[in-house]
C-alpha cells in the first residue's frame, strides 16, 4: 500500500481530521477510504491510472476520495471550488476522465458536463456504501496526482507526480521542519494546490497529527481558533497574513493582547508561494512574536528551499536547499554564477515532477539536457542565504499566492465584442503582492469595465479577473512588434 496510508495504521485511535465541527480518527479515515476504493473498482482490479477528478470543499470527504483514488491506483486530480464550469471542463477534458466525483453542494453544478462531454458525473454518497473487495497493489514509481499550474501557455498544464515524488516532498518537510504526531495545524488553504495538499495536509497525516478544515479563509475565524490554543503550526501566504493583520488592527487593544498572546505559543509559523514583503514579516513579529519562516516551492518541484527550522532566518531570503533537493543558480548558458550575481535557480531530485500530463514537448522544454527543471526564478546567493529577485517572465502573475497566466486573460477578453485587443500585467499590490491589470485597445471611447469583469466571470476564477482596466488606442510595443510589458505597467 501507499507508505502515506500504510503509515495510517500506527495512528489508529488518534483524530487525523476535524472537519465541519467533527472529528475522525485515522481508522475511520483508512476504512472511508478503503470502501470508496472498493467501490471506485467496481469489477476492475484497479484502476490502472485512470484520471479521477473530485469536486469537494476541504473536509473529510475530500481526503477520503483523495485516498480512495490513490488505494485503488488511479491518479487524483483535484479540482478547485472557486472555478467556473468552462474552467472545470478544460480540466476534464485535458485528462480525458471519464468519471468525475461530485461533492452534494457540486452534483448540480456538474450534471450539464454528462451530455456536454459524455463523463458520467458520479455523486459522493454513491460510492459510500460498505464494500471490502480486495484492493490492488500499487508501486511507489506510478502515477499519483495531477494539479493544474498556469505558466507561460494561455491554458494551464497539469502537473503530474507520482507517489515517490509526493512521498519526497512530504518527507523533506515533515524533517526539516520537525513534524510530530502531537502537532496540530490549521488548513486555511485551498485543496488543489501543494501548499495545502502536501505541506499542510499530507505531512500533518504522515506524522499522526491532526488536521483541521476550515473551508475557507476568514480572518475573524482564524484568529478565534489561534485564541482557542489548540494550533501547534500555522502555514499561509503572505495575503493571509496581510490580512490577519488588519483584523489585529482593527479589534480592541484587550483583545489584541489576547490574539497576540495565543499566536506567540504556536511552535512555528511559515509563509511562502509568493514573496513575503519584510514590512509584513516585521509587522507579523510585532504582533505575534512569531519569526515567519519563509520557504519557496513550486507545483513541480514541491518544496525547494527554506529559512531555517532552528538557524538564521533572514528577512527577505528563502533560504538553503532542503534535503534531498539538487540545487544549482545558473546563467542564460547554464553556467554557475557567483555569490551576489543573479541566476535562475533549477532544481533535481526526487521531489521533482514527472511531466506536464500529455505535454512531452512542454516536458522536455522545462528540463535541460542534463535533467535539471529549469523554474524561471531569478535570484541570488547573498551572505551564505538564497534570495528571490523575481520571475523570467512578465507573464506570469502571483496574486493572493495563485499564479496567473496573462496570456490566459488575454485570450479571454479577445473573445469578448469590445475588445480588440488587449495586455494583461500584474502590478505591485501591499495585500494581493500583484493584481491582475488589464489594458484594452477599443474602437469605443468608453467602456463599462464592471461589466467586462462579469463577463469573464463566468469563464474564469475570481482571483484572474483583472482590479485595474484602462481603455488605450494601441498598446506600447518595441521595434519588433512585441508589447513592452513593463512599459504599460506606467501606464496604469
Ligand atoms: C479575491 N479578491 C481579489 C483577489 N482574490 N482581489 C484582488 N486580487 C485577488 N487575487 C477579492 C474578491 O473579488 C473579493 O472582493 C474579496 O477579494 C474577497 O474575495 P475572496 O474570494 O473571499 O478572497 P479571500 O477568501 O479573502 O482570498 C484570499 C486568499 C486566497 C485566502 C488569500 O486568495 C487564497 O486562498 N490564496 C491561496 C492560494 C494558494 O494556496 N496558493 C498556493 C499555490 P469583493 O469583496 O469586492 O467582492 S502555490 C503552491 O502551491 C507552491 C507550491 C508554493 O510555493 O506554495
Ligand atoms: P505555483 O506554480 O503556483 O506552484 O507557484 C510557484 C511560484 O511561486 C514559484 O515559481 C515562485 O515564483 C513563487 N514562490 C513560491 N514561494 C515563493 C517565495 N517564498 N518567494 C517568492 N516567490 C515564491
Amino acid at each position: 500500500m501507499i507508505q502515506l496510508l500504510e503509515r495510517a495504521n500506527k495512528f489508529k485511535d488518534r483524530t487525523a481530521l476535524v472537519s465541519n465541527a467533527k472529528s475522525f480518527s485515522y481508522e475511520q479515515l483508512l476504512h472511508t477510504a478503503k470502501k470508496i476504493a472498493a467501490n471506485l473498482l467496481r469489477e476492475e482490479s484497479e484502476l490502472n491510472e485512470s484520471r479521477i477528478p473530485f469536486l469537494i470543499p476541504p473536509s473529510f470527504e475530500y481526503t477520503a476520495v483523495q485516498w480512495a483514488i490513490w488505494a485503488a491506483g488511479g491518479i487524483a486530480v483535484p479540482l478547485c471550488t472557486l472555478h467556473p464550469l468552462p474552467s472545470i471542463q478544460y480540466v476534464l477534458e485535458d485528462t480525458e476522465a471519464e468519471i468525475v466525483i461530485a461533492h452534494d453542494e457540486y452534483f448540480d453544478f456538474l450534471k450539464p458536463l454528462e451530455t456536454e462531454l459524455g463523463i458520467s458525473v458520479v455523486s459522493l454518497v454513491s460510492i459510500l456504501q460498505e464494500n471490502t473487495s480486495k484492493l490492488p497493489e500499487v508501486t511507489s514509481a506510478r502515477r499519483a496526482m495531477i494539479l493544474y499550474t498556469s505558466g507561460t501557455t494561455s491554458k494551464p498544464k497539469g502537473v503530474v507526480t507520482t507517489h515517490a515524488n509526493i512521498e519526497a516532498q512530504i518527507t523533506t518537510l515533515v524533517n526539516a521542519w520537525k513534524w510530530e504526531k502531537d502537532d496540530y495545524i490549521l488548513n486555511i488553504l485551498p485543496l488543489h494546490h501543494v501548499h495545502g495538499i502536501i505541506n499542510v495536509m499530507s505531512c500533518a497525516l504522515w506524522s499522526g497529527a491532526c488536521c483541521e478544515f476550515l473551508p475557507r479563509f476568514e480572518a475573524d475565524k482564524v484568529w478565534k481558533i489561534i485564541k482557542s490554543g489548540r494550533l501547534t503550526l500555522f502555514m499561509a501566504v503572505p495575503t493571509i497574513y496581510y490580512k490577519l493583520i488588519s483584523y489585529w488592527d482593527d479589534t480592541s487593544p484587550e483583545e489584541q493582547k489576547k490574539l497576540s498572546t495565543a499566536a506567540s505559543k504556536l511552535r512555528l509559523m511559515v509563509s511562502g508561494s509568493a514573496a513575503l514583503p519584510v514590512p509584513v514579516l516585521e509587522k507579523w513579529r510585532e504582533v505575534t512574536g512569531q519569526n515567519l519562516l519563509e520557504r519557496y516551492g513550486m507545483t513541480e518541484i514541491g518544496m525547494g528551499l527554506s529559512n531555517s527550522y532552528r538557524g538564521e532566518r533572514r528577512p527577505g531570503h528563502i533560504g538553503l536547499p532542503l534535503p534531498g533537493v539538487e540545487m544549482r543558480l545558473v546563467d542564460e548558458d547554464n553556467n554557475p554564477v557567483k555569490e551576489n550575481e543573479p541566476g535562475e535557480f533549477q532544481i533535481k531530485g526526487p521531489s521533482v515532477f514527472k511531466e506536464y500530463w500529455q505535454k512531452p514537448e512542454a516536458t522536455q522544454k522545462a528540463f535541460t539536457r542534463d535533467g535539471w527543471f529549469v523554474t524561471g526564478d531569478i535570484g541570488m546567493l547573498n551572505d551564505g542565504l538564497y534570495k528571490i529577485l523575481g520571475r523570467d517572465s512578465v507573464d506570469i502573475i502571483k496574486s493572493g499566492g495563485y499564479k496567473i497566466s496573462a496570456l490566459e486573460i488575454e485570450d479571454t477578453l479577445r473573445k469578448h465584442d469590445f475588445v480588440d485587443d488587449c495586455a494583461v500585467v500584474g502590478l505591485p499590490d501591499e495585500e494581493w503582492g500583484e493584481v491582475v491589470s488589464a489594458c484594452i485597445v477599443s474602437e469605443k471611447t468608453e467602456i463599462d469595465f464592471e461589466k467586462i469583469s462579469n463577463w469573464l466571470k463566468e469563464q474564469l476564477p475570481v482571483y484572474k479577473i483583472p482590479r485595474n482596466y484602462i481603455l488605450r488606442k494601441e498598446l506600447p510595443r518595441n521595434v519588433l512588434g512585441k508589447v513592452t510589458k513593463n512599459e504599460l505597467k506606467h501606464y496604469f
